[in-house]
């Protein structure tokens, strides 16, 4: 039985990966900051789970909570570095700084904690599957997008590097670059405006998070000699980061 760890489970897109995986059979650690949805999630899936409440800006956190997995859950599989979020959608002569942050600490030195603590044992074993959750945003810049863009071509960049380094270890490293996916990122990003939030995926239709953990579940299925390196996933009203079909 496979074992997976999932960043940021408790909601949107690794909330359903969690999902997707446990009918895979896979074995799961489950990660989030909120312990009310953690358990929740553990309590509906029927697959052995194994919750880890951290907050990926704390290194010492992340550190300690992966050397403490207990012993059926320490070989990790497959990690899927998901947790991330966009705070203030702001020009760059006025942005907050404490967004700034936020961004830059989740979305790339999160990002590069967990996989510090993760992938030495996968070099042990010479195996193991990591997949990067970028963004369309990290493919283009747009409009106000500054630091968050940044962040997911940090990502991009991340990807690629990963893939190099870990070659010879036999390691498969890939990333999903989805466009706009409903979820709570906008209720993050308008900083709790839910109806602001709404109106983002409004007279189109925008991908389901499911829609993204059919894919990451199509990704890890592949036959081990296939690594699936790059994609970018929009919904078919959305050519462009800001080029939208709207009815
Ligand atoms: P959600 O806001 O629904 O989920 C974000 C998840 O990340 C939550 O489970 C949250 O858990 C976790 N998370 C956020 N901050 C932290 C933190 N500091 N420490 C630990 N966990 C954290 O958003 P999505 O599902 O949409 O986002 C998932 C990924 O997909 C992100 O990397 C996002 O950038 C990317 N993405 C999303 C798109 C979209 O349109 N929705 C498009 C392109 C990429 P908790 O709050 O419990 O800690
Ligand atoms: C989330 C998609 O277009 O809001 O990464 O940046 S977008």
């Amino acid at each position: 039985m496979k074992t997976a760890l999932i960043t940021g489970a408790t909601s949107g897109i690794g909330r359903e990966t969690a999902r997707a995986f446990a009918k895979l059979g896979y074995k799961l650690i489950l990660c989030g900051r909120r312990q009310d949805r953690l358990t929740e999630l553990q309590n509906e899936l029927a697959t052995p789970t194994h919750a880890l409440l951290f907050d990926v800006r704390d290194k010492q956190a992340v550190a300690d909570a992966i050397a403490g997995l207990p012993a059926d859950f320490s070989s990790i599989d497959i990690l899927i570095n998901n947790a991330g979020n966009a705070h203030g959608l702001d020009p760059i002569q006025t942005g907050d700084l404490d967004d700034w942050d936020a961004m830059m600490d989740i979305n790339v030195k999160g990002l590069l904690y967990v996989s510090r603590a993760v992938i030495p044992g996968m070099v042990a074993r010479n195996s193991g599957h990591i997949i990067n959750l970028g963004s369309i945003a990290g493919k283009e810049v747009y409009p106000n997008g500054n630091v968050y863009c940044a962040t997911k071509h940090a990502v991009d960049a991340l990807n690629k590097a990963m893939r190099i380094d870990l070659v010879q270890h036999g390691i498969r490293v890939g990333a999903i670059h989805p466009g706009m996916v409903e979820t709570e990122f906008s209720e993050v990003r308008f900083k709790g405006d839910v109806e602001r939030a709404a109106k983002v995926y409004q007279s189109f239709t925008p991908l389901k998070p499911e829609d993204i953990a059919d894919i990451i579940a199509f990704v890890v299925t592949r036959p081990y000699h296939v690594n699936i390196g790059d994609l970018v996933v929009t919904p078919t009203a959305q050519a462009t980061a800001t080029i939208v079909k709207k009815d």
